[in-house]
């Protein structure tokens, strides 16, 4: 194999590597993180009946604890839990189109007491699932993933709700989202970064070919 065409290839591979060759997808989810507020965030905690991106839609809302108030938030400096007063459940709508989508959160619980962290999570008329806290110690933040697949594109309900013991604690919430793996959303458009290193990278080895070729 030629030099040049080594060369190319091993720039195209770095180009690649470092960037990804499968595309990227932005977060639907508005606050996933819950940072952003109409105004300042709470001191320690407050409960919201609605937050940027978000509505509670049962219970007596959504309640924002500032980090290190109880525990440290997973990112930033707010998470979320929705047993506030008692069990309640927050929802953002999203606009999915069809294809294949990843949801994404991070889930402490609260109480070393099991049935009192339950958090269910659900897109509505397509999944349905939760976190049981059937531990019997706090483990810290873990990650939750579920894979899902849209048919019909359209608007649809991401809700979260506390569940279980209904007592003002409960599990933890932060960094949110729902991204697609696959999609004809167009508020989801694949950023093609690697594919313009590539494009470069095969120009590159064209013009290398056509020095030599001149000379
Ligand atoms: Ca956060
Ligand atoms: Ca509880």
């Amino acid at each position: 194999m030629k030099r040049s065409l080594i060369l190319c290839l091993l720039l195209v591979f770095i180009a690649v590597a470092s960037n990804g060759v499968c595309a990227t997808y932005d977060n639907l989810v508005e606050n996933g993180g819950f940072e952003s507020f109409d105004g300042s965030g709470p001191g320690s905690w407050s409960v919201y009946k609605k937050i940027p991106g978000w509505t509670a839609t049962s219970g007596s809302g959504i309640e924002v604890e500032k980090s290190g108030v109880v525990v440290a938030s997973k990112s930033g400096d707010y998470h979320v839990e929705l047993d506030s007063h008692n069990n309640s459940s927050m929802t953002q709508s999203v606009t999915l189109g069809e294809g294949d989508y990843e949801l994404s959160f991070w889930y402490q619980p609260r109480t070393p007491t099991v049935g009192d962290n339950t958090i269910v999570y659900s897109v509505a008329g397509l999944f349905t699932d939760s976190m049981l806290d059937i531990r019997n110690s706090q483990t810290g933040w873990e990650k939750v993933t579920q894979a899902f697949s849209v048919e019909t594109a359209k608007n649809y309900d991401l809700t979260f709700a506390a569940g279980g013991l209904s007592n003002s604690l409960g599990g933890f919430i932060d960094d949110v989202s729902l991204t697609a793996v696959r999609s004809s959303n167009p508020t989801a458009t694949p950023i093609p970064s690697s594919l313009g290193l590539l494009l470069s990278g095969v120009a590159g080895f064209a013009v290398l070919r056509r020095k030599k070729v001149m000379n």
